[in-house]
């Protein structure tokens, strides 16, 4: 198949699946056109099925204040899948890109073409987007206008039947892991400069976002870090940076805690971890935490949307109410209290994680995209919003 793929290009979840996914793709044989406004941040070397075209917003154009973004990635949608012959396009994210995707369609559709359009929810867009009234419609209307919709958990597929008025089947394709990329490697000369008298280190990954409390990741340290020698590493970069390297200023942890910033090789890191932080406002997967499990990395998270589905409380970790931060606490000492006990949670994450691998996903994508091809090719038009 010729699939283009539109996807935030940020080191974000979202677009972190779908890079990885177009590559797994392309490994598979099949041809693969990233269509995005910059480079995605793990598309980084040659490969002969993969083709990369760049979305100039026209944001040099004096006039606009705001860079039509969507507008030109309309035209690029039409520009490759006219010139590359794309079977189907599969958009990361209801609003901008299944949107555009739809708008694209519609034009394609009237130079004679049908080109169907697949759109995976991966949660901000739905939970916290949608929670804002006003993108609704637009959200709505991309959903049930799409040709295939996927989520990326039981619990984000919920969260979007329960909020929006939505007419078309979701397919249910989990978050998934490379375990040639995520596995646990002899790191110890890392651990050794880390955390030299065999501390127990601590990991937390995101953007840094208000909804990954990272400042809970910080106080659920100090509480350790009293208790037992520690380090905590903190990857990533984001708004909230700023207002946690002061947190663990005053609480008196700059000397245990490194602020890491961006990395591309998280795996090495993870690779010398005893623990996974999680503890989310809100999170559809947590692709984060199965990075992490991969590398027999237990998590001790909240509880909030798809985290269950991934984290099983008492086996691979621990799960809580959001902002519990003493009973994560009390639940990272619990995973601390020996060498087996930490073995026996590193052992259980890792086969939980293996549910995940990419190998078992994505022929349910291939699959998936096989079934909405069909269907089109029968039906050469929209898909009627029978509801
Ligand atoms: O978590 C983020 O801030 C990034 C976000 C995104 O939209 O890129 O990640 C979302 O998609 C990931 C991949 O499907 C999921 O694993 C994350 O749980 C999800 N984040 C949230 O729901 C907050």
């Amino acid at each position: 198949m010729k699939i283009g793929v539109v996807c935030y290009p940020t080191y974000g979840g979202s677009g972190v699946l779908a890079t990885e996914l177009g590559l797994g793709l392309a490994r598979r044989g099949h041809e693969i056109h990233f269509i995005t406004y910059r480079r995605p941040a793990r598309l980084g070397f040659f490969h002969e099925n993969v083709f990369y075209h760049e979305v100039d917003s026209g944001a040099d154009y004096p006039l606009f204040e705001f860079a039509p973004y969507e507008t030109s990635l309309a035209s690029k949608l039409v520009d490759v899948v006219e010139n590359y012959g794309l079977d189907l396009l599969h958009v990361h994210y209801a609003v901008p890109h299944a949107a555009v995707a739809y708008m694209a369609r519609k034009i394609l559709i009237s130079r004679g073409r049908y080109v169907p359009f697949v759109t995976t929810l991966h949660g901000t867009d739905i939970t916290l987007v949608g929670s804002n009234p006003a993108f609704a419609p637009t959200i709505t209307f991309a959903i049930n206008k799409s040709d295939g919709v996927t989520a990326v958990s039981d619990a984000l597929k919920k969260a979007t039947l329960d909020n929006f008025e939505i007419c078309r089947p979701i397919q249910v394709i989990y978050n998934f892991i490379d375990f040639e990329r995520f596995k646990r490697n002899n790191k110890d000369h890392f651990k050794q400069a880390i955390a030299p008298q065999g501390e127990r280190i601590l990991i937390h990954v995101s953007n840094f976002r208000p909804v990954k409390r990272v400042d809970d990741v910080i106080y659920i340290f100090k509480i350790i870090n009293d208790q037992t020698p520690s380090k905590l590493l903190l990857i990533g970069d984001g708004p909230e940076r700023n207002k946690c390297e002061d947190l663990s200023r005053r609480l008196g942890l700059t000397k245990d805690i490194r602020f890491l910033g961006k990395q591309d090789a998280v795996e090495e890191l993870l690779a010398v971890a005893d623990v996974f932080l999680l503890p989310s406002a809100s999170e559809s997967f947590g692709l984060a935490a199965l990075e992490a499990m991969a590398c027999e990395v237990p998590v001790v998270s909240s509880n909030v949307g798809g985290i269950p589905e991934v984290n099983i409380d008492g086996v691979t970790g621990f799960t809580s109410g959001v902002g519990m931060v003493d009973k994560m606490a009390e639940d990272v000492m619990k995973i601390f209290e020996s060498d087996e006990t930490l073995q026996r949670f590193r052992a259980a994450a890792l086969k939980q994680a293996e549910r995940f691998d990419i190998d078992r996903m994505i022929p349910q994508y291939e699959a998936y995209y096989e079934k909405v091809l069909r269907a089109s090719r029968s039906r050469p038009e929209e898909p009627v919003m029978d509801c």
